[in-house]
């Protein structure tokens, strides 16, 4: 195993306002770094020129390259040219200007959406471009498969050692409460506090509750972004999850046990219901010593009352 050490580098975290990058953020206060971050003011991620000059003009060591155009099942449905062009460009902009500017070491995160729609499950890392990939986010999978790529080629023809890690769905502190664009996580805990405080007896699911989903904390996902760039350095990408599943419906229940809410659920057929199952195989990852330290129950408890204390709606109250 190689050892690769943050303390008194420059380390640059693309996209620390995300909920990836945030809790990347809150994780490198723990290593003796000088963390460097820019807004969107500051830095524009689509044009090559700013990312060439910022970087050279900051001397950043190491990236963890969390930027990315993101959302749930409708928003990469319906906005398929974001989903592909930002990403591609984000990307391919920051890893050309680390190769450029002699960054020491970068990690790309991509997405379990790069595997088939019908990989074998649970899905190792060996399952990557094996079949037709899910349509309903097949512009997000081609642009994060494209990263894993770029790292590769760099790692290649240049030597860059610049590693991947592919996570899988996420939820926690500072995800996108959007009932129409978000992930599942945050539009379930959104409808199911909102069915609570109007002591409505029904909460809408989309689809039919019966694909199946991993789920995992954001703060265990930064966990595991550290030991990767610490102790990693392959070509080969990482998946990071728990190595377990639940379905849709599942997964509104145990969010609605958190929440207290007691009522009954109905199914929007007219909704995707994306693939049909996305577990990871997460071996490679434990074998190297590194698994996810918190229960769904304890992270989804933090993430519904970070929720009640920072998102103000129509049905905002104290847990
Ligand atoms: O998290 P999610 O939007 O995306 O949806 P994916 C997961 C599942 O939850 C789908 C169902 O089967 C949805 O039909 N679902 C039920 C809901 N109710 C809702 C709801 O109110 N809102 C949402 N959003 N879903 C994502 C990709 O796929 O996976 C992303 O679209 C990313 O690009 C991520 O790659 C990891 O899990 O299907």
């Amino acid at each position: 195993m190689t050892s690769f050490y943050l303390a008194g580098k420059r380390v640059w975290v693309a996209g620390h306002r995300g909920m990836a990058g945030s809790a990347i953020a809150r994780r490198l206060a723990r290593e003796n770094c000088e963390m460097v971050t820019a807004t969107r003011s500051e830095l524009d991620l689509l044009r090559q020129a700013h990312v060439d000059a910022w970087m050279a003009d900051r001397k950043i060591d190491v990236v963890f390259l969390a930027a990315a155009t993101v959302g749930g099942i409708m928003a990469n449905a319906t906005r398929p040219a974001e989903f592909l062009y930002d990403n591609l460009t984000i990307e391919s902009n920051i890893i050309h200007a680390a190769w450029q500017t002699g960054v020491k070491k970068l990690l790309f995160l991509g997405s379990s959406c790069i595997f088939p729609r019908l990989a074998e499950q649970p899905m190792r890392e060996e399952a990557l471009l094996t079949g037709a990939l899910e349509p309903t986010n097949e512009s997000y999978a081609i642009a994060k498969i494209a990263g894993i790529k770029l790292c590769q080629a760099f790692r290649r023809q240049y030597g860059c050692d610049f590693v991947s890690v592919m996570p899988t769905n996420l939820y926690g502190p500072g995800d996108r409460y959007d009932a129409e664009g978000g992930h599942v996580v945050a539009a379930l805990i959104m409808k199911i506090h909102a069915a609570k405080a109007a002591a409505s007896p029904t909460v809408e699911l989309w689809g039919t509750g019966k694909p199946r989903r991993e789920f995992l904390y954001s703060e265990d996902l930064a966990d595991a972004c550290v030991f990767v760039m610490k102790n990693y350095s392959e070509e080969m990408f990482l998946n990071v999850g728990t190595g377990v599943d639940m379905t849709i419906l599942e997964l509104a229940q145990r969010i609605a046990a958190i929440i207290g809410w007691t009522g009954t659920f109905t199914f929007e057929t007219s909704k995707p219901d994306g693939m049909p199952r996305k577990v990871m195989d997460v071996s490679r990852l434990r074998n190297m010593g590194w698994v996810a330290p918190t229960s769904f129950e304890t992270g989804m408890k933090e993430a519904y009352d970070w929720y009640v204390a920072n998102v103000p709606g129509p049905y905002a109250m104290t847990t």
